[in-house]
């Protein structure tokens, strides 16, 4: 079903091969975008993935206790209701080696494998407009080109390793928990230094202190987390999550977030203290994401969020021993929630431990590295590993780390240059036939990611579908509707208490000199699918169409 280019094999000898779409990465979305495009549509399609083998995100995220925060039976494509009802989930989060196993299992089963070329770093993408073409090229010095060109290259894929001074002096191991090694790391007898308290320095921690001979953590903005209270699923529970799939489905597709729970409709401020304390008791024990389903208002409002905020430090003074370490945990200058919330196994107890310390680098920040160890502007310490769990260039990264041109060779980090501006998070003005999955200016990170996922790849493969039954070869969004979108999205963000986490990977604030944009949609998830669904209904206002 290859299209035919206009300019035959002279074209091919330069360019490479030819297809009729190109997608970038073979995680959750690269995989079921050429499911959907190569099964459903009968295009010629194929995957370039710099791994050498499928996961995307969950490839490169090796490190101790890496594992979803979202719950197994919605951590899971519900495109098929044969792949739902065959898969079976040990816990109630999957861990990094179980969701590896589940996506290579979905790539067998579909027959994906034969169709995604590994060890293709896409280094560059260039729109040529006479042949309608994109041109992609590898680091390997290999060229493919293709009508559509699909990114697929996840929102947390591109390492941020702060610069630290005298890094490369260091004599021990260094590892960023986003690049971990296949063959783990031993910390037996070893001193160890973690740098970073998000959602992965909050999983990595306990693991780690159990082996090594002492961790201290250096933590630079102090974190809320909620007890995940992961454990083994029994068959009841998978029996109904399978019996269920459908109502569960309809669930996820109705939540703001894409979980599969539903928000309270409970103002944190209407009910009696007593009662409010006893419904966070519960939703503590009940654990994990749902915490922040207690009350409806916890996002919007900053007294109801108050509440929530005092409930969790309460608990950190509680569970940690050490008052002068509880009170650095506890010292955290943001809403609850408004940056990424970690949830945890035994977190806040690892500090109890007489083999950890955590060190507070806004008191004393880290000056530089040593060739044994990290030196802050009050002490040296003594290492012997630094784990960076020091998070990424998030949503921008991935895509800016490609060098993308589009009509009259416009660069996409020149558009970009003070903050990524998409239409709907899927397309980008001067660049045709660019469809971004889970895009800056979509809910992607605030939603549970295979719900966003599929929401987009269906709506992408309806595009196309509609653009070759009517004849159509070029789709665009027009400056106009990338505008009102990116005013739009920022209107959502301010709604919110997100923006007021001034330290937040939301707004790029992790990495210095990014531009400070509140990247994802802050809508909803059910608010934005209803609105992509009109927009395609409506012809896909807002896109321009040419034959
Ligand atoms: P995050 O959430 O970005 O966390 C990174 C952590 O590293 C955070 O505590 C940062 O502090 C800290 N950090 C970053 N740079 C430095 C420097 N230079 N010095 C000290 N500390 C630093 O990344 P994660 O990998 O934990 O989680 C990413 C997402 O993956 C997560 O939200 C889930 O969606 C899954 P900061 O807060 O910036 O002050």
């Amino acid at each position: 079903m290859a299209s035919i280019t206009p300019h035959g094999s002279r074209a091919e000898a330069v360019e490479g091969p030819e297809f009729d779409a190109l997608i970038i990465g073979a995680g959750f979305s690269g995989l079921y975008q050429l499911h959907c495009l190569r099964d459903r549509l009968g295009l010629s399609a194929q995957v370039l993935e710099a791994a050498e083998g499928v996961g995307g995100t969950w490839y490169w995220n090796r490190y101790p206790g890496a594992r979803c925060d979202s719950e197994s039976h919605s951590y899971s494509y519900y495109f098929s209701d044969e792949l739902l009802q065959e898969w079976e989930w040990s816990e109630r989060y999957p861990q990094q080696p179980e969701i590896m196993r589940y996506l290579n299992w979905v790539a067998d089963r579909l027959d994906l494998k034969r169709d995604i070329r590994f060890g293709r770093r896409v280094v560059s993408a260039r729109y040529q407009e006479a042949t309608n073409r994109w041109i992609v090229e590898a680091e390997t010095g290999e060229r493919f080109q293709a009508r559509f060109l699909v990114t697929a290259v996840g929102c947390l894929s591109s390492a941020n390793i702060p610069k630290i001074p005298g890094l490369e002096s260091f004599t021990g191991e260094w590892y960023h928990t986003g690049q971990w090694p296949h063959e783990g790391v031993d910390f037996t007898g070893k001193r160890v230094g973690q740098v970073g308290t998000g959602s992965t320095g909050i999983q990595a921690a306990p693991v780690i202190a159990e082996s090594a001979k002492h961790l201290t953590v250096f933590q630079r903005t102090a974190n809320y987390s909620v007890p995940a209270r992961n454990g083994p699923l029994t068959p009841e529970f998978l029996r109904w999550s399978k019996e269920n799939s459908a109502e569960l489905r309809e669930l996820m597709h109705s939540t703001p977030n894409g979980h599969p729970f539903a928000i309270s409709e409970r103002s944190a401020l209407s009910v009696p203290p007593e009662e409010r304390q006893a419904i966070y008791e519960q939703a503590w024990e009940t654990g994990g994401l749902r915490f922040r389903a207690a009350f409806r208002d916890l996002l919007v409002d900053k007294a109801a969020n108050d509440t929530a905020a005092e409930f969790i430090k309460a608990k950190i003074r509680e569970v940690v021993k050490d008052p002068e370490t509880a009170a650095k945990l506890a010292n955290i200058d943001h809403p609850f929630a408004a940056k990424r919330p970690p949830i945890d196994t035994d977190y806040f107890e690892t500090f109890n431990r007489d083999n950890v310390a955590l060190v507070d680098v806004r008191a004393e920040p880290i000056e530089a590295i040593m060739p044994n160890g990290i030196r802050t502007s009050r002490a040296e310490y003594a290492l012997d590993v630094i784990v960076f769990a020091t998070g990424f260039d998030a949503m921008t990264g991935p895509l800016l780390g490609i060098d993308i041109r589009g009509r009259n060779a416009l660069s996409l980090r020149d558009v970009w240059h003070a903050g990524p501006r998409t239409y709907l998070g899927l397309g980008v003005a001067g660049f045709p036939n660019l469809f971004t999955i889970t895009g800056p200016g979509s809910p992607s990170v605030l939603c549970n990611m295979p719900v966003a996922i599929e929401q987009h790849v269906e709506w992408v493969t309806n595009c196309i579908a509609y653009m070759r039954k009517r004849g159509y070869e070029r789709i665009e969004p027009s400056a106009e509707s990338a505008d009102r979108w990116v005013d739009h999205v920022n209107e959502a963000a301010n709604a919110t208490l997100l923006p007021q986490a001034k330290h937040s990977w939301y707004l790029g604030a992790n990495v210095p000199g990014k531009p400070r944009v509140f990247m994802p949609y802050a809508g909803g998830m059910a608010r934005y699918r209803k609105i992509c669904n009109e927009v395609a209904a409506k012809g896909y206002e807002g896109f321009e169409l040419r034959p």
